[in-house]
């Protein structure tokens, strides 16, 4: 990128200073943009290559429409930098998913420019009919709403059943397919290989020719939309569209980095009732060399140095532990050696699942589904059907897609699935769309299932291993974002008791009970509390489900002060499953549940997120404090 004088984005504190520019000027405020966009996000990571690109369709939109009364409704959200910065929040994009700053997502309740609050792909078309449905019913005729979404988003089942009823609808709708042949990897499916047909089809690119021509020629009136619609229906006999056989008018594909040529174009669709798509181009990372060659990497870069695109790394002289989902990366490599029933599946997300070893040592083994949560449980569930043992790769946040087909497909069928939940807990900075809070207390309702969670690196290895060692039905494992606690931990396998728990540590004052990787901040805390003669045991459960009665049993006829920890909902998951266990068999004792409480968590490092939510060191150490002088204790020990 040429350095260019600063000057336009200054003067643009909303899209109504935007509007003022001259159309040549759309070119020089997209570069300032893009650079804005680069400066901050080297600095403070976050998502990259999506927004830089759409800087110039972002800048496009807030020109030619009257936002934010007209709607823009972006899919995923991770590519609405520009939008943000277009719209106000310039001066505190510096605070992007930072504590108390502002979200890295569109947030209905962070400015009136977010008409849909989004994080989770595929939902734009739906909420954009939703919006123009209701404009409709309200009789606000010339509202415009416009959804934007990407190619790897439109891989998900609901933007097609968005389409669906959008199609059939009489909704003045815009859907944007911002098509850069990406998802987070590589788009992938038999969709993908259509949009490239007809982004390459000879006849498509004549069919834009002929439109654009009469479009330009005519101007938005009436005459001109019906002379499109002959020309459209001609191209169509030579080419069948899937779009237009939704009943959506088709235009493109266009340059999606021309943003004069863009505002023009959607100036002209503005005035096309009903709905409509248009296939834009882009590139993701576009400006920036070695984002636009290493699109994957660019994603969501962390750190780097902007000028050379080097990521920077924090580096210490000492072994550092792996993270979590390396750990699993590698183990299921070794799994696959010695069990060629396993196959791993994943929708879309290799790199963030560090699943790219297992792909490429097994190929005829590894599926990405695309962005396809459902499918990717009910496709899992076929190929158990069949005795394959399918490893069902899915975030935490993500499988709240996937509820019935883990019900009604996999459980009620008791079908081995291993359901491998990576980022279960508080993920941090991307916050409140992705915190993997509530998958223990969902699973735990269902009948079949399986629950577990590692406290560390081995025994994440250990109940991988056991989950494939022989049939047990579906089997969640879920562990954190971030690194783990050992260093040392290529250890052989060993095979785990199932619904197992084991008591760490023993005490006479009162007991903590964990689950997952939270029982290490409790055995940090009941050092500290040991050197001020406190004695607290630690019991880390493993299973949620088979739960541990007998360990629970000897738990509460020993303590009458516990306090359960678990990263996760604490509605619905460990600890009210040891207050039905007190309450059905009969104990008294003061039970304090540490873990998210009942409101959605918004961004900031994991660290600062487990301190506000009091399940950290700190906070275990200050609830064994507070239970200890409270009255309920002295009265019930
Ligand atoms: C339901 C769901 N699954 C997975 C993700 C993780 N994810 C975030 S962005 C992304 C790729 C989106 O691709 P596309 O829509 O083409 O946008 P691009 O990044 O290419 O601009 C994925 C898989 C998500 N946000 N939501």
């Amino acid at each position: 990128m040429g350095e260019q004088k600063k000057c336009l984005l200054d003067q643009i504190e909303n899209p109504g200073d935007l509007r003022k520019l001259s159309l040549e000027d759309l070119i020089l405020l997209s570069g300032e943009l893009r650079q804005f966009i680069v400066d901050i996000v080297s600095n403070n990571s976050g998502h990259l290559g999506a927004s830089l690109g759409v800087v110039e369709l972002t800048v496009a939109l807030h020109y030619i429409y009257n936002t934010p009364y007209d709607q823009i409704i972006w899919d995923v959200g991770h590519q609405a930098y520009g939008h943000k910065i277009l719209t106000g929040r310039k001066n505190v994009f510096h605070t992007n998913r930072k504590y108390k700053g502002i979200s890295g997502f569109p947030k209905m309740s962070e400015s009136e420019y977010d008409s849909f609050g989004v994080g989770h792909s595929s939902t734009s078309i739906s909420a954009a009919l939703g919006i123009a449905v209701a404009s409709q019913l309200k009789g606000e005729k010339n509202r415009n709403v416009v959804a934007v979404i990407g190619d790897g988003s439109l891989t998900g089942g609901l933007a097609f059943e968005g389409l669906n009823n959008a199609g059939s609808s009489k909704a003045n709708l815009l859907v944007v397919l911002n098509d850069n042949n990406m998802a987070i990897d590589p788009n992938v499916g038999a969709l993908n290989e259509y949009l490239i047909d007809i982004t390459t089809s000879k006849t498509y690119n004549k069919v834009k020719t002929d439109i654009w021509n009469i479009l330009g020629k005519m101007g938005p009136t009436q005459r001109a939309v019906q002379k499109l619609e002959s020309a459209l229906k001609s191209a169509l006999l030579r080419h069948s569209n899937l779009f237009e056989s939704l009943n959506f008018r088709y235009f493109g594909p266009v340059d999606g980095h021309d943003v004069v040529h863009l505002a023009k174009v959607l100036g002209d669709l503005k005035n096309i009732p009903g709905p409509k798509l248009l296939h834009v181009l882009t590139t993701k990372g576009k400006g920036l060399k070695y984002a636009e060659e290493d699109q994957t990497t660019f994603h969501a870069p962390g750190l780097f140095n902007k000028d050379t695109g080097e990521i920077i790394k924090i580096t210490s002289d000492t072994p550092q532990p792996p993270r979590y989902q390396d750990v699993f990366g590698q183990t299921i490599v070794e799994l696959g050696e010695t069990n060629p029933k396993i196959v791993a599946i994943t929708p879309a997300m290799i790199s963030g699942s560090s699943l790219r070893p297992f792909f490429e040592k097994y190929p005829e083994r590894s599926f990405d589904v695309g962005i396809a949560e459902q499918h990717a449980v009910t496709f899992s569930a076929g190929l158990a059907a069949q005795g394959m043992v399918p490893f069902c790769c899915i975030y935490s946040s993500f499988m709240q897609r996937s509820f019935d087909q883990v019900i009604h497909d996999t459980a009620l069928q008791k079908l081995q699935v291993v359901f491998c939940l990576d980022r279960a807990g508080l993920v941090g900075d991307d916050g409140a769309t992705h915190h993997g809070a509530f998958d223990m207390a969902y699973m735990r309702c269902i009948p079949n299932m399986i629950i577990s969670a590692p406290m560390n690196e081995e025994e994440l290895r250990n109940l991988m291993f056991t989950s494939q060692a022989e049939n047990y039905g579906p089997f969640v494992i879920r562990y954190p974002r971030g690194s783990g606690v050992m260093t040392e931990w290529h250890k052989p396998f060993k095979l785990l008791p199932i619904g197992k728990g084991r008591m760490l540590r023993d005490g006479s004052d009162l007991a903590i009970i964990t689950i997952g990787t939270v029982g290490n901040f409790a055995e940090e805390a009941c050092r500290i509390l040991s050197n001020e003669m406190i004695e607290a045991a630690h019991v880390d459960m493993r299973f949620l489900k088979p739960l541990d009665t007998e360990l629970l049993h000897d738990i509460f006829k020993r303590f009458k002060t516990i306090i359960t920890v678990e990263d996760g909902t604490i509605n619905g998951g460990l600890g009210s499953t040891v207050l039905e266990f007190m309450c059905e068999n009969g104990y008294h004792a003061h039970v304090k549940r540490l873990g998210i409480p009942d409101r959605f968590v918004d961004h900031g490092s994991q660290a600062q997120l487990y301190r506000e939510c009091g399940y950290d060191t700190q906070g275990i150490v200050d609830a064994v404090k507070s239970l200890i002088k409270s009255k309920a204790y002295s009265s019930i020990i």
